[in-house]
This record gives C-alpha cells, structure tokens and sequence, in this order.
C-alpha cells in the first residue's frame, strides 16, 4: 500500500492539489476538514462541537479527528492506499496515524510539505472566502490564528516525520499544474521503491 501525507499551511493548496493526485494514482482522499464540515452541514453532535473550533481558527480536539480517520480506514479497508490531507495536525496525531497504520502492517510512504509564504497563504483564503461560503475564510483575523495555530501545533508534524527520513519540501507558490507535476516527480520516485530501502 501506498500512503502520502501532504502537508502545509492552511491555504497551501492541500485541497486543490488531492483532488488531481487522487485521479492519477487511485488512491483513496482522506481530508479531516471535508470530513468535518460534511459533520457540520448534517448539523451531528460531532460537527456543532467541532464547528466551534473551526470558526475561531483552533484545531478541533485530536480525539475526534483520530476517531474520525480510524473509522474512514475501516470503512475504506480495500483501498489501495489513502492520501492524508490536513492530518496529522499534531504530533499526537501523527503517533495516532502511524499505530493505525501498523495494525495494518503498513505505513506513511511520504510526506510532502508545500511551502507557501504567509503572505500568499492570507491572500488566496481570502479570496476563497469570497466564494467558499467558508465562515473560517472570510475574516483576516480568523485566518492569521489559523496559520498561528499551525505554527504551534502542526509545524512540529515535520520534524516527526523527519526523523524517519520521509520528508520532501515542495515550493507551493506557482501554477497549480506546475506544483501537480513536481508532486507527482516526488511520487514517481517512491511509489515503486520498497518500503525502508
Ligand atoms: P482544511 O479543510 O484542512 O483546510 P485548509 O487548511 O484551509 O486548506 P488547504 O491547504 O486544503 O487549501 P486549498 O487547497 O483549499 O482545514 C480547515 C479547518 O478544519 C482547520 O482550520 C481546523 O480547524 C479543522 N481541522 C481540519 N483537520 C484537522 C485536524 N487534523 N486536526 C484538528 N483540526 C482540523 O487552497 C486554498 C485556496 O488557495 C483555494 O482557494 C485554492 O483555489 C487556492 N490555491 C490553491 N493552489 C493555488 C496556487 N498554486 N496558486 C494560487 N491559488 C491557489
């Protein structure tokens, strides 16, 4: 099995870019923040709570996004590998991820960071929010403790998974085609090497 985790800053292009790479490699998209705001819409227990956070720029806590993902790699037992999007979060995440991951007799093949500098990242949510229908999108102030909240809690997911040699950086500034095709060079490389070689 195959499994990438893609990485970045809110506003990196997570999103933008999972939608093409799950087409190209048949991979199964698990993203944390389309799994809560579908909770959110349906108006769950769930999704009221997580909503809080979400609209303040906080991470929702790591007991229900972990519960989350290890019910969507049940649910989604036969896939051929899963693409992590916005998750882990935390180290707690990541160390969560890896156990479920083992009970499968598998584990993260890459971890891709796209690299988007702060400025850019305020920028394009902000335009998003003009459409998105985002609450978390439309206000400056919301979205600068979403990237403060980032660099707290999520930066430090790098230098985990670092330390198992299985970081790559990507520059996510460009064309979203540009930053498609260094991401799939990343992915061409690995896909066929064996694990821990
Ligand atoms: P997410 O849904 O993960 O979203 P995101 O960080 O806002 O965005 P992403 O990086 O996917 O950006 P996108 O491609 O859309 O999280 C939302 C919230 O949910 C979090 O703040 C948190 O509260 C909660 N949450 C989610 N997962 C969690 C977890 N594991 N633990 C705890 N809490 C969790 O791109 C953004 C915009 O840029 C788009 O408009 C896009 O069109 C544009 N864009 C993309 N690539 C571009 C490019 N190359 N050039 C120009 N614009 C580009």
């Amino acid at each position: 099995m195959f499994h990438i985790i893609l990485f970045g800053p809110p506003g990196s292009g997570k999103g933008t870019q999972s939608e093409k790479l799950i087409t190209k490699y048949g991979l199964k998209h698990l993203s944390t923040g389309d799994l809560l705001r579908s909770e959110i819409s349906n108006k769950t227990p769930l999704g009221i709570e997580a909503k809080k956070f979400i609209d303040t720029g906080l991470l929702v806590p790591d007991e229900v996004v972990i519960g989350m993902i290890s019910s969507a790699l049940d649910t989604y037992h036969d896939a051929k590998g899963f693409l992590f999007d916005g998750f882990p979060r935390t180290q707690a995440q990541a160390e969560a991820l890896d156990k479920l991951l083992k009970f499968k007799d598998s584990e993260i093949s890459v971890f891709i960071s796209l690299e988007v500098s702060e400025e850019e990242l305020v920028k394009r949510l902000l335009n998003r929010g003009l459409t998105s229908g985002r609450t978390d999108d439309v206000d400056e102030k919301i979205i600068k403790a979403r990237i403060a909240e980032y660099k707290i809690k999520t930066s430090v997911v790098a230098d985990y998974y670092r330390e198992f040699n299985k970081v790559v950086s990507i520059n996510g500034e460009g064309s979203v085609e540009d930053i498609f095709h260094a991401l799939c060079k990343v992915i061409d490389a690995r896909i066929n090497e064996p694990i821990n070689s």
